[in-house]
């Protein structure tokens, strides 16, 4: 049975700004995953207010849109069999620190806010980041 998935990867402001676009996509790629769309942009704060908006009540909130709307960011549609737990599992864990050997956020991630990469937590999170960023 194939179970292939669609997922949405951003590459954040701190890595964008330390040109790492290309090297990151390159690991996605070698890991098999597809970049089906992807796109440089620079979003308004206001954006990442809505695309972040299940972490208004979080202290870091204000923070973490100032951050994503700071800089030109590459937003991509992955698409690979169980994309969303395998960006996941590339990605590595949120804090840096924690990441294990392997990961983006182990390699390039330089704290718990500057960590590189995002990517969805879920499909159905998927489907909306993806149509978040991708309207048609
Ligand atoms: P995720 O990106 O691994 O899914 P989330 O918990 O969804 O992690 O948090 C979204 C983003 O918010 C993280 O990637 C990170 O940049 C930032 N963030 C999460 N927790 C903290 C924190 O405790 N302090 C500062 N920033 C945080
Ligand atoms: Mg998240």
């Amino acid at each position: 049975m194939s179970n292939v998935e669609q997922t949405l990867s951003i590459i954040k402001p701190d890595a964008v700004e330390r040109k790492l676009e290309n090297e990151i996509k390159e690991i996605f790629k070698s890991k098999g995953f597809k970049i089906i769309k992807d796109k440089k942009i620079q979003i308004e704060k206001a954006e990442a207010e809505k695309f972040y908006k299940v972490h208004e009540t979080k202290p870091f909130y204000n923070d973490l849109c100032t951050y994503l709307s700071s800089g030109p960011i590459v937003v991509m549609i992955l698409e690979k069999e169980n994309a969303v737990v395998g960006n996941r599992e590339l990605m590595g864990a949120t804090n840096p620190k924690d990441a294990k050997d392997g990961t983006i956020r182990k390699k390039y991630g330089i704290s718990i806010d500057k960590n590189s990469v995002h990517g969805s937590d879920s499909i159905d999170n998927a489907k909306i980041e993806i149509g978040f960023f991708f309207k048609d």
